[in-house]
């Protein structure tokens, strides 16, 4: 297994569509093992393959205490959402930045897992956040799309003078 880079705001690739899986094969497993590895590493509760540059609807989720309850979601989708919750968020791609952001409340999700075999699932609270989350990383987007536009520039401001600050450092 091996720990992938995640890209960080405001890197444009964070930015393209994931296309959809056609063929769940051994590169897509090491690809969600490989993902699974990289968010335990960085002790996030989900990572998107749009993370990792990976452009494909791969996701990834843990948001249990032990980290030994991964949930893999190839080609996911969200086929019922209810109720409105706003909840505070973070991202491995936006690191040191919390905002609240309003998302559904419960959802009912299908996808197929790591073996290609289709489930669902239905989620509230945090794994309900988390999936919507991870969706919109496959479609391109961030939670700070959803903030004020002068929350979002001063995040992007700062990130980018970080990324000055570290260029060329290991
Ligand atoms: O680790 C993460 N925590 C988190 C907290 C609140 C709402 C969403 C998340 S997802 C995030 C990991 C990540 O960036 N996934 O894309
Ligand atoms: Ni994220």
């Amino acid at each position: 297994m091996s720990i992938l880079t995640i890209l960080e705001f405001p890197d444009e690739r964070l930015r393209k569509k994931a296309a959809v899986v056609k063929v769940i094969d051994d590169t897509i497993k090491k690809l969600a093992d490989d993902m699974l590895e990289t968010m335990y590493e960085s002790r996030g509760v989900g990572l998107a393959a749009t993370q990792v540059n990976v452009h494909q609807r791969v996701v990834v989720v843990d948001i249990s205490e032990e980290k030994n309850e991964p949930l893999y979601f190839i080609n996911p989708e969200i086929i019922e959402k209810d109720g409105v919750e706003e909840s505070e968020e973070g991202c491995l791609s936006v690191p040191g930045f919390y905002e609240k952001v309003k998302r559904a409340e419960h959802i009912r999700v299908k996808a197929l897992d790591k073996e290609g075999k289709p489930f669902e699932l239905q989620a509230r609270d945090l794994l309900a956040v988390c999936i919507q989350h991870e969706l919109d990383h496959l479609e391109g987007k961030l939670f700070v799309d959803y903030i004020s536009s002068l929350k979002r520039q001063r995040i992007k401001a700062k990130l980018e003078k970080l990324h000055k600050q570290n260029k060329g450092k290991p």
